[in-house]
């Protein structure tokens, strides 16, 4: 009984957020109605990692069944271009990024394509920036947790965001250039 009050509660809070929601094409479009939006349990804020460290987006984490759901924005993109974004083993940001280590990956797989299981757990699907230079992602990344103890966990590593897109095979990068941006994934 207490389970089923809970998943009415959740459904009908997810129809009120749609309706709110219903003026804003975009973010309802963002919405699976099979899939309620929880609140991100941890986020990094995107960081430019030239002299000025500008913020130039945010990213959310949090819990799904399936993995960890990662969803946000980053803006003053090159219009029309695409990146690739990878969540790095490290929490760290010095040195232009390159103290985040390399892409996280705790099962020694090779670099590969991010709905690969057999990949980098810190593999990510490329973002392309829309004509005002701010690209978007919301992606499912199956086997990953924010609980801290797991070592799948996402907590206290690092996004990366690099000059170029990847291309899924090259090794051990993707092809993905210099690395540009960095956040570190931190509590709310
Ligand atoms: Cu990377
Ligand atoms: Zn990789």
């Amino acid at each position: 009984m207490r389970t089923l009050k809970t998943s009415t509660l959740l459904l009908g809070s997810t129809l009120v957020s749609a309706t709110l929601l219903s003026g804003c094409q975009n973010i309802q479009n963002q919405i699976k109605p099979a899939q309620p939006l929880n609140e991100p349990e941890l986020q990094a804020t995107i960081q430019s990692v030239d002299g000025n460290q500008a913020n130039i987006g945010q990213m959310h984490l949090s819990q799904v069944a399936e993995g960890v759901r990662v969803y946000g924005q980053i803006n003053n993109l090159q219009p029309n271009t695409t990146y690739a974004i990878h969540i790095h083993e490290t929490g760290s940001c010095d040195d232009a990024g390159h103290t985040a280590g390399g892409h996280f990956n705790p099962d020694n797989n090779p670099h590969g394509h991010p709905d690969d299981p057999n990949s980098h757990a810190g593999d990510l699907p490329n973002i392309t920036a829309d004509a005002n230079g701010t690209a978007t992602m919301d992606y499912i990344k199956k086997g990953l947790t924010v609980d801290m103890n797991s070592k799948y966990s996402v907590y206290n590593r690092a996004f990366i965001l690099h000059a170029h897109a990847d291309d899924y095979t090259t090794q051990p990068t993707g092809g993905s250039g210099a690395r540009i941006a960095c956040g570190i994934v931190e509590k709310n």
